[in-house]
């Protein structure tokens, strides 16, 4: 493939007040974002969560190779089926599989192995991790950076349904191969997360945590510092 360039005609510039008043604002949205364990069953418009998606798929990914697969899942027969297998590997995780030490940091979240959102949130968008890819001659492709790639996609995805209204959880059961199963996805696909996506169920509760401060995770070298 040869190097084509265009101009950079969709990127904007805004004057600083302006850039401040977008990060404020901005972050104060984001801060106001909960992972949510208890979804409504109240349907959530499809067109909507697929262009959240199609948000994610702008992510930068390694040599633009784009390597990721999302399965939307609707069909409450399927959630079932997936909630069914989930709740049977949580089981095996939270009654033996996970160290002592694992179930203690879990604590502060109140999870345990009963998965009931896996099925009463309207859609669940599941992300699979492509480790190469197809030429249309069906010849295999190679992927770079995958896990970064879909963990940059999977953020924006998040970040983008939080912009739009809809709650989302990041569920990994572990192992998570039933879902290529249940999905019919290649071996190829890893199953990389599911994210579930509803509204939260009226009067939810979320458990008291915080975030580290600035300082804790970010240091800055720069000239006006001691
Ligand atoms: N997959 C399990 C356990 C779990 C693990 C981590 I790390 C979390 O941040 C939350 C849960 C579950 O979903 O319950």
């Amino acid at each position: 493939m040869t190097l084509r360039l265009e101009p950079l005609s969709e990127y904007r510039q805004y004057p600083i007040d302006k850039m401040r008043q977008r990060t404020t604002d901005f972050l104060a949205e984001m801060r106001r974002r909960r992972s949510v364990r208890h979804f409504s069953s109240r349907p959530v418009p499809r067109d909507i969560v697929e262009d959240c998606i199609r948000v994610a798929m702008t992510a930068p990914s390694g040599a633009n190779r784009q390597p990721w697969h999302f399965t939307l899942v609707g069909d409450p027969e399927v959630k079932h089926r997936i909630r069914v297998a989930a709740e049977e590997e949580e089981r095996g995780f939270y009654d033996g599989r996970a160290p002592e030490e694992w179930l203690e940091a879990l604590a502060p979240l109140g999870t345990d192995a009963h998965k009931p959102f896996l099925e009463t949130a309207p859609y669940l968008v599941v992300i699979f991790a492509q480790l190469h890819g197809e030429e249309t001659d069906g010849a295999k492709m190679k992927h770079y950076y995958v896990n970064e790639s879909v963990g940059i996609a999977t953020g924006m995805l998040i970040t983008a349904l939080h912009h739009v209204g809809p709650a989302s959880l990041t569920h990994t059961p572990a192992p998570m191969r039933f879902l290529s199963e249940i999905l019919g996805r290649p071996a190829h696909e890893k199953p990389y997360l599911i994210l579930v996506v509803g509204y939260p169920e009226s009067d939810t509760k979320v458990p008291v945590l915080s975030k580290k401060s600035f300082e804790q995770s970010c240091e800055i070298i720069d000239l006006d510092i001691g």
